[in-house]
């Protein structure tokens, strides 16, 4: 990769922002929409099937030409082109980063090293498929002959949030005869709690783990085979009708005791936060049969098409990063929260905050050089209505600024009286009060005591988008999440990271390594740590063996 010489603060468009910026941060979107009355029509944008109103943020029209300066500036269509052809931008681990080939038809080709791996993709669906139609019609049986009916994936990280997330955004479509549950966390309550009330006859465990040597998921994985095998007493062969396998890691599988045959596969250029339509998404493909899971992947591949090809002004990843970028690092907001209308995306902030933190929470550039300016913000969010009862609050009268996105499908999948009405018209009430918001005129107006005007002030100026698209299927699930994957790449194109490493989870996980054994050994381990960590061991050893 050419070395980017020019620094993002040194470029003549960001400093076009800069200055841009102090003018614009006195303008209230109230004068914004009384100038333009046509704002909330044009500054908006349909592509893939998703509608996007980014009409309620604080920029203007100029804004809009610099933002889309700046990403022509910063190379952006480029580095599409690269990640698309396969190039090996994930320059520190020197790999490709091809989950778009996850979802391109079958007779695309995008050849990695030399090679074609569309193919293989197909291939490994085609085998995911049937093992999904055979647990799903009750041919896979279990050792003792009963038909599996629970299925429990373990993996954490990208090996479980993405399958967590996909499983209950598309609960309306799964086989509601299976049960599924995700095991991540080392805490065995996670583990005890999810097979309390299954019959282990009846349960296949997916380990899914690209490397296979993940901490939390091989304890977990040993803990599975153990609590099989204390009730299902075929030993190692009962493993091969209990267990299947997601991972890069052949060797390991095998060793594992789990029928290779009964691995699925997948590649180094598949990131782990972005694998849930890999080989990863076994138990989604499970839940909702190979059809819906492939109309999942049709959607994603609309959406790459769409990044691909649309014009910035229209393109809808790019338009979300570069927002996202000026907030951060003109407004200085820290955080920006992702609010879906939807309770089936219930999972969906938090399946956002692994894509966005851990791909863009970088403090060097890919020069390695230190970064002038803010990266990632901190996502977080939850489905209305429950967070306008809760912390609503601070986004509409706090000190902070909190870019929102709001996400509304136009139909429900439960229809049920008026709910859907009143849902929709909560997310649109929201918008316009943020925005909008309530004058000390408009307050006393309404009879209300001089002393209480100030608080029931709400400044307004509070900016969103507000992303609508037509009922939540598989395939507007896939829509979705690719629209934030390439969102994410917008912005660390911007922002000069590499978006597809994750060092920054390295270091616990090695001293959590050389704690265990001084948590465990029967003798008093000589501690060189800092006084804090030594006296936490100490203590923990202290209490563990108290009775
Ligand atoms: C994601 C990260 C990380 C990873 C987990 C699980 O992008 O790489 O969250 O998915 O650490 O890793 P394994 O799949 O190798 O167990």
């Amino acid at each position: 990769m050419a070395k980017q010489i020019i620094q993002l603060t040194e470029r003549r468009t960001w400093n076009a922002l800069a200055a841009h910026y102090d003018g614009v941060a006195r303008m209230h979107l109230r004068k914004l929409f009384a100038d333009d009355p046509k704002r909330g029509e044009r500054m908006t944008v349909e592509g893939a099937g998703l509608y996007l109103d980014y009409s309620k943020n604080r920029i203007t029209y100029e804004t809009l030409q610099l933002l889309l300066q700046l990403a022509d500036e910063s190379g952006l269509r480029r580095r599409i082109d690269a990640m698309f052809r396969g190039d090996k931008i994930n320059i520190t681990e020197n790999r490709a980063v091809l989950h778009v080939a996850l979802r391109a038809p079958i007779g695309a080709s995008i050849v990695v090293d030399g090679e074609n791996v569309v193919p293989a993709v197909h291939a490994v669906l085609d085998r995911m498929a049937d093992l999904s139609n055979r647990l799903r019609s009750g041919e896979w049986k279990g050792h003792t002959g009963k038909r599996i009916r629970n299925v429990i994936n373990v993996g954490i990280g990208g090996s479980d949030l993405g399958p967590v997330m996909a499983y209950e955004a598309l609960k309306r479509y799964s086989d509601r005869a299976m049960t599924f549950r995700f095991v991540s966390n080392v805490d065995a309550t996670d583990f005890a709690e999810a097979v309390q009330d299954l019959d282990p006859e009846e349960t296949l465990f997916i380990i899914s783990s690209k490397t296979f040597t993940t901490l939390e998921t091989m304890t977990n994985a040993h803990s599975a085979r153990e609590w099989l095998l204390a009730t299902v007493r075929g030993g190692e062969k009962s493993i091969a009708q209990h267990f299947v396998a997601v991972s890069t890691n052949r060797a390991e599988v095998a060793k594992f005791g789990i029928d290779t045959a009964n691995m699925f596969g997948f590649w180094d250029w598949v990131g782990g936060r972005y694998s849930m339509d890999s080989a990863i998404g076994l138990s989604t493909m499970i839940a909702i049969g190979p059809d819906n899971f492939r109309s999942m992947l049709g959607g994603f591949h609309v959406m790459d098409e769409h990044f691909r090809t649309a014009p910035f002004e229209r393109n809808l990843p790019v338009l979300m990063g570069l927002l996202a970028v000026w907030y951060s690092d003109f407004f200085g907001a820290q955080t920006a929260a992702v609010l879906p209308y939807e309770q089936y995306l219930k999972r969906f902030p938090a399946y956002l905050q692994q894509l966005t933190m851990e791909s863009n929470g970088k403090q060097v550039t890919l020069d390695g050089t230190g970064v002038k300016y803010d990266t990632g913000a901190i996502y977080w969010g939850e489905p209305g209505t429950n967070g306008q009862h809760s912390f609503y609050q601070l986004i509409h009268q706090g000190t902070r600024l909190i870019p929102c996105d709001f996400i509304a499908f136009s139909k429900t999948l439960n229809p049920l009286g008026r709910h859907h009405d009143m849902l929709v018209a909560n997310v649109f009430a929201q918008a316009e009060a943020l925005a909008f918001g309530k004058t000390a005129e408009e307050v006393k107006a309404e009879g209300t005591p001089d002393w209480l005007v100030p608080h029931r002030v709400f400044q307004g100026n509070r900016p969103s988008n507000t992303i609508l698209a037509d009922r939540l299927t598989p395939e507007s699930l896939g829509k979705l999440v690719a629209l934030y994957e390439h969102s994410v790449f917008t912005q660390g194109v911007i922002w000069n990271v590499d978006s597809f490493d994750q060092w920054g989870v390295e270091l616990g996980k090695i001293l959590a390594q050389r704690i265990i054994p001084e948590l465990e050994s029967k003798a008093e381990p000589a501690l060189n740590h800092d006084s804090s960590t030594n006296n936490l061991i100490r203590r923990y050893r202290r209490s563990k063996e108290e009775l």
